[in-house]
């Protein structure tokens, strides 16, 4: 395997990241992932505009521009003989000393791994997802905005665990004001009378899988709404929905114990999955250009 690392390409067991790099010692820096599909990156420009506004957030300035990311990005499918791929761009505060003042590391380091990753959830996209609502809080947006892609994740590992000892597939993640936020790696929506309700993006990451969710729903004429979401609105729902990079277009069927629906993937759920599945293999940034 090649990684991409500070400009040059290395096999990966020479890609090794110092140990005074704060994205090692404080989570100090972003990252995103991404997936390429049929020799085509998926919504790369959108990957990469929120990585740069991550990146801003924390006062992380790329050594790298977002053309020059982007051909680094093809570079290393193509030396991997890559065309379906998950991609991780990385950019880490850089190498400092052990205090976690920023102002000590004066050059972020920019990584890229590229994998073959397949669906995430195997058959539960035809069985559906157990969610399990975790006590543990999203962060809030005025201490660590959940908008930020950051390489800090231990909130998102501490839902995921407890998800974990409850039985569910995925964590189902309320804030600190009980409203609906996200899954530890996903954007989450309930479908009542025809209609798709998601909470704003205050309290969650603004998924790339999202957007395209909604403008999917609406290409299909479904009404999506922005709302507050609260654990009654969940166990009632007729249908439930998570997407992500990685997730993609997944149903929820069992929340607490809770039956969604009628226990099975959704009319809607599925035109979405459908949707998803032909956008996917049609768009994207293609990683040779001719
Ligand atoms: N919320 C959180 C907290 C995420 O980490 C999403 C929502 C969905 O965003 P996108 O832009 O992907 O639609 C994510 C993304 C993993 C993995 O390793 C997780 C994500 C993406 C890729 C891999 O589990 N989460």
């Amino acid at each position: 395997m090649i990684i991409y690392y500070d400009g040059k390409y290395v096999p990966d067991d020479q890609a090794k990241v110092s140990v005074f790099d704060h994205g090692f010692l404080y989570g100090d820096g972003v990252f995103e992932g991404i997936r390429a599909y049929n020799g085509r990156i998926f919504r790369l420009k959108e990957h990469l505009d929120r990585l740069f506004d991550s990146a801003k957030t924390i006062d992380i300035h790329p050594p790298i521009s977002k053309e020059e990311l982007t051909e680094a990005i093809c570079e290393t499918l193509r030396k991997n003989n890559l065309t379906d791929a998950y991609i991780r761009p990385i950019i880490t505060r850089g190498v400092g000393d052990l205090g976690l003042d920023p102002r000590k590391c004066p050059k972020p380091s920019v990584i890229i791994i590229a994998v073959t990753w397949g669906a995430m959830y195997g058959d539960l996209y035809e069985k559906g997802l157990k969610g399990v609502t975790v006590s543990v809080r999203r962060n809030p947006a005025e201490s660590m905005p959940p908008n930020v892609k950051s390489l800090n994740y231990l909130n998102n590992i501490l839902a995921k665990i407890e998800a974990n000892y409850k039985g569910g597939d995925e964590a189902i993640f309320f804030d600190t004001n009980g409203y609906l936020s996200e899954g530890s790696g996903d954007n989450l929506y309930i479908v009542k009378n025809g209609e798709i309700i998601t909470p704003p993006t205050l309290n969650n990451l603004r998924g790339i899988t999202r957007m395209v969710l909604i403008e999917m729903a609406k290409s299909l004429g479904i009404t999506v709404k922005e709302q507050n979401i609260g654990y009654f609105d969940l166990y009632t729902a007729d249908e439930m929905i998570c997407t992500g990079t990685a997730a993609e277009v997944a149903p929820i069927t069992w929340v607490d114990g809770r039956i969604i629906g009628s226990g099975k993937p959704g009319p809607i759920t599925r035109q979405l999955m459908a949707s998803f599945k032909t956008i996917t293999e049609n768009e994207g940034y293609p990683i040779n250009k001719k």
